[in-house]
């Protein structure tokens, strides 16, 4: 695609007012979702979940793709599907926003994760709504993660982040994981009272980009200035070269428990989380752009990175021949303004 049509995108979209996104009709999602009732992995609840999906991304002209396939878990073999919606942006290279949509196995208790589930999913459906009316400049993917939860009590080794584990490695294998430049990843961000903390397995150029509008939106007593370190669907695309961010609200009371119900969770931080994603991404897909211009097809914080010393951060592969002045993106700050980001 001619470099000069990826500017006039990026310029239309500029001039262009894209349509805002609407908390009340993203929490009637949350609603319907919650209706369902649990909806762990196999189930015949979360076989619902996916027609209620499917049903409204069709009603905004979008066609689901499904990714079926049959996993071990420690306890039993689960049918698994992630479904995958894409708006086509002028280039191929794509931006992939994700979030689980399936809710953790309890048998002792009705677990309905009104914020561990259903929020993710139900932003996801009115991003859908509001990135189809949308001129973009890159290919957007609507990616609703199956498996996110560890089918145990508890959480750890490879009992957990199924769909995504999946999705990356067909990725690999069918050579679609080029064309992927960035992973925005949606958790728990129902909670009434939100506090998104940064985390420190996240891409540090994306999380900026998050947190930095946030704060230009006064949002910042949401996207709080504290870190964490979070494992959730983002570290199998961490660990195949994909800039990711995770935005999820772990400080939640209601975590795991019967109380995650629609009691816990508000349209306002639905409404929060939907404003910084939204005027964050023009900042993301200029930066990515502007990337992708610079060096034809490759994008150069893809690498690995291998840490040399403290603050400076740089791709593994011995020989590089990145001109000088794409240096700077490898380079670890605090927080790098949006105007050093490509505005
Ligand atoms: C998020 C929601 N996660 C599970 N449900 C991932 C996670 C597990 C995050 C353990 C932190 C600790
Ligand atoms: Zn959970």
């Amino acid at each position: 695609m001619a470099k000069g049509l990826l500017a006039l995108a990026l310029a239309l979209q500029a001039l262009t007012p894209v349509p805002k996104f609407d908390s009340g009709r993203a929490w009637e999602h949350l609603r319907q979702l919650v209706a369902i009732g649990p909806r762990p992995s196999g189930s015949p609840a979360i076989e619902q979940t996916r027609k209620y999906i499917k049903e409204q991304l069709a009603a905004n002209g979008l066609t689901a793709v499904e990714q079926a396939w049959d996993d071990q878990t420690p306890i039993d073999k689960v049918h698994m599907v992630n479904l995958v919606a894409t708006i086509p942006g002028v280039r191929k290279e794509r931006i992939v926003i994700a979030g689980h949509y399936d809710t953790k196995l309890y048998r002792q208790f009705r677990f309905v994760g009104a914020s561990d589930g259903g929020s993710s999913a139900a932003f996801l459906l009115e991003l859908a709504h509001v990135l189809k009316g949308r001129k973009n400049p890159l290919t957007i993917e609507l990616l609703f993660l199956d498996g996110e939860e560890a089918r145990l009590p508890e959480w750890g080794g490879t009992d957990n982040t199924y769909g995504s584990r999946h999705y990356v490695d067909v990725a690999k294998r069918d050579g679609s994981l080029a064309s992927l430049k960035a992973l925005l990843l949606i958790d728990m961000i129902g909670d009434r009272d939100l506090d998104i903390r940064r985390d420190t397995n996240s891409t540090p150029w994306l999380t900026n980009v998050i947190w930095e509008t946030a704060r230009r939106q006064n949002l910042d007593d949401y996207f709080i200035a504290d870190s964490t370190r979070i494992e959730d669907d983002h570290l199998p695309f961490l660990a195949a070269g994909i800039p990711s961010v995770d935005i999820i609200d772990l400080d939640y009371e209601a975590w795991h428990t019967p109380k995650d119900n629609i009691d816990a969770v508000s349209a306002r931080s639905l409404q929060v989380v939907g404003d910084v994603v939204l005027g964050a991404l023009p900042h993301i897909e200029a930066h990515l752009s502007k990337t992708l211009i610079l060096t034809g097809r490759r994008i150069v914080s893809r690498r690995p990175y291998k840490v040399l010393k403290a603050n400076a951060i740089v791709p593994s592969r011995k020989r590089f021949r990145q001109p000088m002045f794409k240096t700077k993106h490898f380079r670890q700050s605090n927080v790098t303004p949006l105007t050093e980001l490509g505005h």
